[in-house]
C-alpha cells in the first residue's frame, strides 16, 4: 500500500527565479538544494506546514524535465508517495499491470530510493514511489 504524499514535484525553467517565487509564495526559503546528476536535474526543497514541495530544473537537454517543459510547459511534474518497502510495492504494482519505468529503484534527491510509474497508467499523472534511505 502507498503511504502519504511525500512531495509534489514542480518542473521549472529557471531554478533561481522559481526559488524566489516560491520563497515569496510560501513565506520561507528552500531548506536544501541538491543536484541529481543521474536524472540531469537540479532540485530545491521547501516545506509548507507538513508538506514538501520539490522544484526541478533541467541541467541537460536530455533531462526528462527539459522534455516535459518543451511539450507541456512548467507545472506539476509528479506526485511522490512514501512507501515502506519500495521493492514490495513495485512487485505489487507490476502485478496490477502498471508500467514501472525503472528496472531497479535508484538513489534520488533528499536521501530517497525512488522509482516511477508511467503517467499513461495513472490517468496522466507521473507517480513516484520513494523510500527513505536509513543506513
Ligand atoms: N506527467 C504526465 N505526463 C507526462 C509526463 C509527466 N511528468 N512526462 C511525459 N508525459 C507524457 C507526455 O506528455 C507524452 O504524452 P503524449 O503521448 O500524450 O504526447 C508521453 O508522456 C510521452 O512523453 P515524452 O515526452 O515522449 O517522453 P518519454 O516517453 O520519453 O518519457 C516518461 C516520459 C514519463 C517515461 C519519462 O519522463 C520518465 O521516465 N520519467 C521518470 C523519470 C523522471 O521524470 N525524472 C526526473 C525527476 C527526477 C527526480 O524527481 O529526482
Amino acid at each position: 500500500m502507498l503511504g502519504k504524499i511525500e512531495h509534489l514535484g514542480i518542473a521549472v525553467k529557471d531554478l533561481d527565479k522559481a526559488n524566489e517565487t516560491y520563497t515569496k509564495l510560501l513565506g520561507r526559503k528552500p531548506y536544501k538544494q541538491e543536484e541529481v546528476a543521474s536524472e540531469h536535474v537540479m532540485t530545491s526543497f521547501f516545506m509548507s506546514g507538513e508538506n514538501k514541495i520539490e522544484l526541478l530544473a533541467a541541467t541537460h537537454e536530455d533531462s526528462a524535465i527539459s522534455k516535459y517543459i518543451a511539450k507541456r510547459g512548467e507545472g506539476i511534474h509528479h506526485v511522490a508517495f512514501a512507501v515502506e518497502n519500495i521493492y514490495e510495492e513495485l512487485e505489487r504494482l507490476k502485478k496490477e499491470g502498471f508500467t514501472i519505468l525503472n528496472a531497479e529503484p535508484k538513489k534520488g534527491a533528499d536521501n530517497k530510493l525512488i522509482a516511477f510509474v508511467h503517467p499513461k497508467d495513472s490517468n496522466g499523472v507521473l507517480v513516484e514511489l520513494c523510500q527513505e534511505i536509513t543506513e
